[in-house]
């Protein structure tokens, strides 16, 4: 007990010494592993078993280092389960998580089925603001319609602008309300949904938003506690976007993001984000990511670069060409020669089936003759391949080389 007093009260020091009170702020240096430790839990906490949380892939894309084969897992489960039953927030998250892994939320194809979900989550807000037309409430809640403002803004939907109208009324007659509180929880998601709506509207356009965002950037503000904490741990992290988002909004010195985040790195300790839906909340502000980085995030690449050479310095006429090709990674060095083929003139090639797969027999109409014992060698830089055409498949930024050779 008394060394992990001393671990916690070294930590309080490192933690708060790196403390200032501009928007921005960072895990410092010492403490990525407890950043890393709730990546990984998240990267082990999906299985077969679970339903997708699409909050828990959003939060992988945003991270560092990112797991490609969680993500890909992650991807193909929220393809699987993507459907019409769903609520309309939920609907929301699986459209901003699919976005996020670079894949196309109005094309959600997989064996069983075909699903526009973007068009599925217009339906379902247009829904959620009939029920607000004619009961004074939407059908599920007004977070849900925050969520649907935000992913019809980043997939810039035409049906937007009504939604944002709706999600701004709601803000400006303080709507978002739990238990007769204010919901920290609902006020972010709603201030990135209004900011992203603001900051594709001309200055014209922008005044109701203004309003709506200045008066949320408040209410938050008003439920900062001493430690930094915003609404309760666990609306912190959601509230620590929206605040970075919108510090025009408020003065400077009205929020200190690094102690916010000092106190997050305090409660990580204490196990409080054990859960995944909350380790998923918090990550992103841990990464300095917001939900509006959605569209911005690096896509993992699909395709390779593969350098290929042909030279014949053996017979006249002597010659030399090079080409630099990009093919689906995992593909077979065929598909190079042929990428090479389609791209230039410059190189043509031959092959016979054999027992062992195609053989390349002639390049550029220079064949290989058992006469004259001369064949076209494969090489990866300089070490001969030990697989052909058909089976060897290159690895990014490998040079291949095709020498015309005697054996
Ligand atoms: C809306 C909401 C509710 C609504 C849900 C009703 C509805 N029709 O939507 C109501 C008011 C009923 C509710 C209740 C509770 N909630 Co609530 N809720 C939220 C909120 C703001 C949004 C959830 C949401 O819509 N997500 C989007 C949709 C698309 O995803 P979803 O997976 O379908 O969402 C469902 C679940 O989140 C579930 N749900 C909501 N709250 C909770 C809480 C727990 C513990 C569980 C297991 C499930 C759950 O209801 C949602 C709708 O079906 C979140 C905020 C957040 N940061 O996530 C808090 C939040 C999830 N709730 C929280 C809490 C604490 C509760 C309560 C335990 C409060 C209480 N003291 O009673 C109760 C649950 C008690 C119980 N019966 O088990 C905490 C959870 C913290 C944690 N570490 O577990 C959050 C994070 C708020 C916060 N910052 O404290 N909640």
């Amino acid at each position: 007990m008394f060394i992990f007093t001393i671990v916690m009260c070294v930590f309080y020091t490192v933690i708060n010494a790196a403390s200032s009170s501009s928007g921005t702020c960072n895990v410092p240096s010492d403490h990525q592993w407890l950043v890393r430790g709730l990546q990984s839990q998240l990267e082990n906490c999906h299985g077969p078993q679970n339903k997708p949380d699409p909050s828990v892939l959003i939060a992988l894309t945003m991270a560092k280092d990112r797991d490609i084969t969680v993500i890909t897992e992650l991807v193909r489960q929220i393809k699987e389960t993507a459907g019409t039953e769903m609520t309309s927030g939920k609907v929301a998250l699986y459209v901003l998580a699919l976005r996020s892994a670079c894949e196309n939320p109005a094309d959600v194809i997989t064996t069983e089925k075909h699903v526009n979900l973007v068009q599925v989550l217009e339906e379902k807000t247009k829904e959620e603001i009939k029920y607000i037309d004619t009961t004074g409430a939407p059908k599920t809640t007004y977070y849900q319609l925050a969520l649907d403002t935000l992913a019809l803004c980043l997939e810039k939907s035409p049906e937007l602008e009504t939604t944002a109208n709706t999600l701004a009324n709601a803000a400006l007659n303080n709507s978002f309300q739990f238990d007769g509180n204010f919901s920290v929880d609902t006020g972010a998601v709603a201030s990135l949904a209004l900011f992203c709506v603001y900051e594709r509207r001309n200055p014209s356009q922008q005044s109701k938003l203004k309003t709506a965002l200045t008066l949320i950037s408040k209410q938050i503000l008003d439920e900062q506690q001493p430690s930094g904490i915003l609404g309760n741990i666990y609306s912190t992290g959601l509230a620590m976007q929206a605040l970075n988002v919108t510090s025009e909004f408020y003065s400077a010195n009205a929020w200190s993001c690094q102690k916010t985040l000092n106190e997050v790195l305090n409660k990580i300790i204490e196990g409080a984000f054990n859960t995944p839906a909350a380790a998923s909340q918090i990550l992103p502000s841990l990464f300095g990511k917001t939900y509006l980085d959605v569209r911005a995030l690096p896509c993992i690449s699909k395709t390779i670069t593969v350098h290929y050479r042909v030279i014949n310095l053996l017979i006249e006429p002597y010659f030399s060409f090079s080409t630099t090709v990009k093919v689906p990674k995992d593909s077979v060095l065929l598909v190079v020669l042929e990428a090479a083929q389609q791209l230039s003139s410059k190189f043509s090639f031959q092959t016979e089936e054999t027992s062992w797969g195609p053989m390349v027999t002639s390049i550029n109409g220079l064949q290989g003759s058992t006469n004259e014992k001369t064949h076209w060698q494969f090489l990866s830089g300089v070490k001969p391949l030990e697989q052909g055409v058909g089976s060897y498949k290159p690895r990014h930024n490998e040079h291949i080389v095709a020498t015309f050779s005697k054996y």
